[in-house]
């Protein structure tokens, strides 16, 4: 079985988060997402609408994810993999290079970024009650 594993935030959930899974669990049988905790995410400076337990039961709801776990810090990556046997890490191309210190352990792979999207932007059309556009 070739195993998995991606790390986000996954606010607001949306399509490029759907991508991103969907596409990395095409790479192999299971996929594992971690999380960040909310205490993570300020360490992160991010400031999240949902809370924890509310991403992490939404993200456990898509079809492509076999399980989820917390991510409590930037250190821990390399302990999952090693207890999850993990064969591939995957990242979307905004942490281009930033986890390459993994490819001792496993592959690294860092797909596309899901454009005209984001969590921000989510935000955006949701107080200017505008819709997000399809590019053709
Ligand atoms: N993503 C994407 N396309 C978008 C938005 C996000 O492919 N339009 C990807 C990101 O590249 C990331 C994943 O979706 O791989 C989750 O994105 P975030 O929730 O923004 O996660 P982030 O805050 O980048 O946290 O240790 C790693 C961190 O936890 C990553």
């Amino acid at each position: 079985m070739k195993k998995i594993i991606t790390y986000g935030t996954f606010d607001l959930f949306h399509y490029g988060h759907l991508r991103i899974l969907q596409r990395a669990k095409s790479l192999g049988d299971y996929l594992i997402v971690a999380v960040s905790t909310d205490e993570f995410n300020a360490l992160k400076g991010k400031k999240c609408t949902y809370p924890y337990s509310h991403r992490a039961q939404i993200v456990e709801a898509i079809k492509y994810v076999d399980e989820v776990i917390p991510e409590e810090n930037w250190e821990q990556k390399e302990r999952d993999i090693v207890e999850n046997k993990v064969d591939i890490f995957v990242m979307g191309n905004d942490w281009k290079g930033k986890f390459d210190h993994l490819k001792t352990q496993c592959q690294v792979k860092y797909l596309s970024r899901t454009e005209d999207i984001s969590t921000t932007e989510v935000k955006h059309h949701v107080k200017n009650e505008s819709s997000i556009e399809i590019k053709k």
